[in-house]
């Protein structure tokens, strides 16, 4: 026994002081270094909340959590003395009331923080119109302290530019995940209500950290169970749990429920007998969840039921949900990722013609949920053209946290330089600066409505994404859907030094690597425009060979056309014509001679020796590309690997373990990809860069069984 005992001590000593999983995310409040803490213990010395209330309590106890761990003293509830922090709303305190401040233009979420004076002392307010402003300032005031900005002399007022963001989660009720690549769903159903795991808190934490008010907790390819009372009940006790954070619960909603769960012959959005159902149905689910956010629903896509079973619109489909929730005060999220292997149109024009001409027919509680382009989720994708094209419509923009195309866990890819491009991606629907952001926002058409929705990329691994750095397009995804016009440099800044530290001989060196390993991972998986060159299903991995799917638009070919004369889509007026689902002058551009290389194949297809802009041919321009992803990384890797004595161990190695698999498989990309294309371009290498090692039939034969995130190995799968 004392030979156990002096084993575990010695464990003890050495086990790195340092030692860090990730769990904590951004909201670690380790203590600061002992000149910031004499510079911040003045300003926080207590904190004072008058009255009480779940969000309260929740701010009150953040703040004492927070403030005491970086402070590294005990902060607690007290009087106004000098350096008090008081939280509140006027309805809720007396003192805030007594500073009449001006709080009427934050609206319900936003929030002040002031540094003012009170009974002859120097004090912090943070004030707001609710309780969930209140502790969304309390998160924005220890976001100053953690990234160690003054909070001498505070005027700071603040409110969301989107009134909907939310977290779409892709769980599966048997706790699989679709595109899951953080281990299995948080949401442990089974046990609910009896045990609420306290991860739903910390999580709640989280996305109340960033701003995010809604989360909708299955799979859009929807298990009709989640509609059943026994779910319901289970939802109810979740929704509890996430209701003193701002978060709403929202459901995916299988379209054919009147069916499998009310025993009717039909789900026509028509008939009344369906329409009844979905107000019953609905109205259940209020008696439990009286703030209960509403649907997410797809429909006609990818086999999923939907309107067009019955000959009617996406907007009947839409509005018959819609009409359910309305008089709650619900909301559907209706998607349009819709396309059919029936429909022979280029898959890039489908959503846009079928919603477009609906624009006007959607109720006012619906959004159309747009991807961020009109593909799927892909390295770099232009726009989706329906932004700016549906004035009449409330649009949400969807984009994907989970980095189903992007290397998954293991690739460091800093994603807010993603949604941002797209938030910034100028339609020129009503003249220059009709962004997507102002699309989104309701600014451009004046709508009353405004959504942004993230897939989720969370998971029950230790540190939530199964990879530290993918916590920051968590972090990045809500902060931008609070304010779209905030840069991802300045995002990655906050999330560093929240996560790590803010020693700038750290911060100066891996912002930039964040920011460079986006157009790292379009240059080595599919650059100059190329789309969808994964392998098949699980997408982890090239296929650009693939041409076996049993629909077409399944299959890489059918998106690189590569052939003798050259590589790419032609959706010019000669081709498909998707360029004139753009704006005019965008669509000129893309169909024209100066498009911008990025999405030169996206648009357009090229002959081999096409003359770049750089004066080089499309193929030694193609390879420069692929070479200038895989030095990126290599880049990467070295930065990180400098960086050790920043970071604690665990943290430190893992990162920089998955940063030589990231490597590693850029390579493969690259290699992988000439060998096919040059199959067709029959041209040499460039002089510097090497072929690649392997013939093609070397990587058409590498296969991966149960990749995560794409459902099981199926008995019949080959197996090597
Ligand atoms: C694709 C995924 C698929 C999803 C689909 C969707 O491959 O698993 O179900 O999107 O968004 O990216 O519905």
């Amino acid at each position: 026994m004392s030979r156990f005992f002096a084993a575990a001590f010695l464990l003890l000593l050495v086990v790195p002081a340092r030692a860090e999983d990730g769990y904590n995310l951004w909201l670690r409040y380790r203590p600061m270094e002992a000149s910031a803490q004499a510079q911040y213990r003045p300003v926080a010395t207590d904190i004072v909340s008058e009255g009480t209330s779940p969000s309260l309590d929740a701010a009150k106890s953040e703040l004492t959590r927070g403030l005491s761990g970086l402070l590294d003293k005990p902060v607690s509830a007290g009087a106004v003395a000098e350096g008090a922090v008081i939280i509140g709303t006027p309805a809720s305190s007396p003192l805030v009331a007594g500073l009449k401040l001006p709080l009427t233009g934050l609206g319900r979420e936003g929030y002040l923080i002031r540094s003012t004076s009170l009974v002859g002392r120097a004090v912090t307010v943070i004030a707001a119109n609710s309780d969930i402003g209140v502790l969304y300032g309390s998160f924005a005031f220890l976001r100053l302290i953690q990234t160690r900005q003054s909070v001498a002399h505070l005027d700071i007022a603040s409110a969301p530019r989107l009134k909907l963001r939310l977290l779409n989660h892709w769980d599966n009720l048997d706790g699989t995940i679709e595109r899951g690549y953080a281990g299995h769903s948080i949401f442990d159903w089974q046990k609910m209500p009896d045990y609420m795991d306290p991860r739903y808190t910390m999580m709640a934490r989280a996305d109340a950290s960033v701003g995010i008010n809604g989360i909708s907790v299955n799979n859009v390819s929807a298990d009709v169970w989640m509609l059943s009372s026994l779910y319901l009940d289970k939802l109810a006790a979740l929704a509890d749990v996430l209701r003193p954070y701002g978060i709403r619960v929202y459901v995916a909603a299988r379209f054919s429920a009147p069916i499998e769960l009310g025993k009717l012959k039909t789900a026509d959005p028509n008939d009344p007998q369906v329409q009844a159902w979905w107000q019953k149905e609905v109205d259940g689910i209020y008696r439990r969840i009286p703030d209960f956010g509403g649907f997410v629903v797809k429909a006609n896509s990818e086999g999923q039921p939907g309107p067009r079973d019955y000959n009617r619109t996406q907007a009947e489909g839409a509005n018959v949900i819609a009409d359910a929730v309305a008089p709650h005060g619900g909301t559907v999220f209706w998607r349009a990722f819709v396309y059919s292997e029936k429909d022979p149109t280029d898959r890039a024009k489908q959503a846009y013609n079928e919603f477009k001409p609906l624009d006007g027919k959607f109720r006012d509680n619906v959004f159309v949920q747009t991807k961020n382009g009109a593909i799927d989720f892909q390295p770099r994708e232009p726009a989706h053209p329906m932004f700016g094209a549906m004035p009449k419509t409330n649009l949400a923009l969807e984009v994907q946290l989970t980095k189903e195309y992007l290397g998954q866990t293991t690739h460091l890819v800093y994603l807010p330089v993603l949604f941002k491009e797209v938030l910034d991606w100028d339609t020129m629907a009503k003249g220059k600066g009709s962004t997507v952001a102002k699309v989104i926002d309701g600014s451009l058409e004046g709508h009353d409505q405004s959504a942004m929705v993230g897939v989720s990329n969370i998971g029950d691994d230790r540190n939530w994404t199964g990879a530290q750095f993918s916590q920051a397009d968590w972090y990045g995804f809500g902060r931008l859907a609070w304010d779209p016009d905030l840069s991802a440099d300045g995002i990655a800044r906050e999330w560093l030094g929240m996560t790590f530290t803010n020693d700038p001989a750290f911060v100066n060196q891996i912002v930039p690597l964040m920011i460079a390993s986006r157009e790292a991972v379009v240059d080595y998986m599919t650059p100059l425009g190329l789309h969808h060159q994964f392998a098949t299903s699980h997408h982890y991995g090239p296929g650009p060979w693939v041409s076996d799917l049993s629909r077409p638009e399944w299959n890489p070919v059918y998106y690189n056309r590569a052939d003798a004369k050259g590589l790419g889509f032609d959706r010019t007026p000669t081709g498909s014509d998707a360029t004139s689902q753009y704006a005019p002058p965008l669509a000129k551009l893309f169909a024209g001679p100066n498009i911008p290389d990025r999405y030169l194949t996206w648009f357009q297809h090229v002959a081999w020796d096409h003359k770049m802009k750089s004066g080089r041919t499309l193929w030694d321009e193609m390879i420069a590309h692929y070479d200038t992803g895989i030095a990126a990384v290599a880049q990467m890797r070295k930065t990180w690997a400098a960086m050790k004595p920043y970071v604690d161990d665990q943290r430190w190695s893992q990162t920089a373990a998955f940063l030589a698999v990231q490597q590693k498989e850029a390579q493969w990309w690259r290699d992988a990809c000439i060998a096919y294309f040059q199959t067709f371009s029959h041209m040499p290498m460039p002089t510097g860069h090497a072929p690649p090692p392997h013939d093609l039939a070397y990587y058409e034969a590498i296969y991966f069984p149960n990749v995560p995130g794409a459902g099981p190995h199926k008995p019949n799968d080959p197996i090597e």
